[in-house]
């Protein structure tokens, strides 16, 4: 039994055992021409662990886009946190659930073959259950079942990257549960690289020179008869008046990494005229349609998924709720780029709109002003 199941023993009849053992050597001999090599069961005792110090958004944390080594096993920790947090510049407030603090939490970089060893720790000054739904991982739940954690708890997990693509990741304590921490930020992503990087539709290697990680949040925050948004003094509080919200559908807030503005002014992403770049763009939630104004997906994984060829030179890509996609782009321009959801309402009206700012030389053949504006000659 594994140190992971050891909390739930399955118990197996001698009669189940020997049949169990007879299937799984059958099955052997028949997938062992076929099995692949990702798949292919590694005594996890003799790889060797790395522990990966995880940033908040939108950055990345170190790592290597080609895998210089073999499988190994990376070292994660994410501490559960419930906390007030606000989310535009008029002060409203909500009580979110973060892992390590930030709303979206942190991404997590492996290469395929690798394993995520994941301790999950629940501050004990929280008042709720917790858990965690690899959507990068395979096993019932996504890990949710061998996750579940009071306040003052922790538990660790481990799971193999066997799919490549960017994925989402988020809190799955049950029934409506799971809306409700999903929509107080407690979503997150994963980075699964292929181990000899990234590649365009016909195998040439692709290459980034920044990525950034952009978490999109819908929040639904409740009124009072007032129409004024509603506080409350401590975590779970709102659960009647959110779920409320909740139903309508429409959420009061679609923002990026966590408040408006985030991402925009001095906070603005940045890059080179010449720079790759490599948004990562995850809605654990909601449909979502990036655009980057004045630029382009030069190559897009819309799906997020690696082993899929990137689309190239899309204007706006389609980003499923409950998944994780990545665009490449090379700026070709300098200046102020707004990088939006196109649902142009959410962007302007309820948050979903930041900012990279480029630096680098204007290439007039691109784009110029051939005249000021000026009084019309007609
Ligand atoms: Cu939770």
């Amino acid at each position: 039994m594994s140190k992971l199941n050891s909390g739930k023993k399955v118990q197996l009849s001698r009669r189940n055992l020997l049949a169990v053992t007879a299937f799984s050597a059958a099955a052997a001999s028949l997938v062992s021409t076929a099995a692949r090599a990702d798949d292919a069961p590694v005594d996890a005792s003799k790889l060797p662990r790395v522990q990966q110090k995880l940033v908040a958004p939108p950055f990345l944390p170190e790592h290597e886009q080609l895998a210089t080594t073999g499988p190994k096993i990376i070292e994660v920790t994410l501490t559960i946190e419930e906390k007030k947090i606000i989310i535009d510049n008029d002060g409203t407030e909500i009580w979110a659930f973060a892992y390590n603090g930030t709303v979206p939490g942190p991404m997590i970089v492996a290469h395929e073959g690798d394993y995520v060893e994941l301790t999950l720790k629940s501050l004990a000054s929280n008042a709720m259950e917790h858990n965690i739904d690899f959507h990068a991982s395979t096993g019932a739940l996504g890990g949710g079942a061998l996750t579940k954690v009071l306040p003052g708890q922790e538990v660790v997990l481990r799971w193999k990257a066997i799919k490549s693509g960017v994925f989402v990741y988020h809190c799955a304590p049950g029934d409506v549960m799971i809306p409700y921490h999903v929509v107080h930020g407690m979503n997150g992503a994963v980075m699964v690289l292929p181990r000899d990087g990234l590649k365009d539709a016909k195998g040439n290697a692709l290459k980034y020179d920044a990525a950034y990680f952009i978490g999109e949040q819908d929040f639904y925050i409740p009124r009072n008869e007032k129409g004024a948004y509603k506080k409350y003094e401590s975590a779970g509080e709102d659960l009647p008046d959110s779920l409320d919200v909740m139903r309508g559908l429409i959420p009061t807030h679609v923002v990026f990494n966590g408040k408006v503005g985030a991402l925009t002014g001095d906070k603005a992403m940045k890059a080179k005229v010449g720079d790759n770049v490599l948004f990562i763009h995850a809605q654990a939630n909601r449909d979502s349609r990036p655009h980057l104004i004045g630029g382009h997906g030069d190559y897009v994984w819309e799906t997020g998924k690696f082993a899929n060829p990137p689309e190239v030179g899309l204007e706006t890509w389609f980003i499923r709720g409950g998944s994780a996609g990545a665009a490449l782009y090379k700026f070709r321009q300098p200046g102020i780029y707004a990088y939006v959801n196109h649902n142009l309402i959410e962007a302007v009206m309820l948050g979903a709109t930041a900012h990279v700012k480029v630096d680098g030389q204007w290439n007039d053949d691109l784009m110029m002003q051939v005249t000021k504006p000026g009084p019309s000659k007609a």
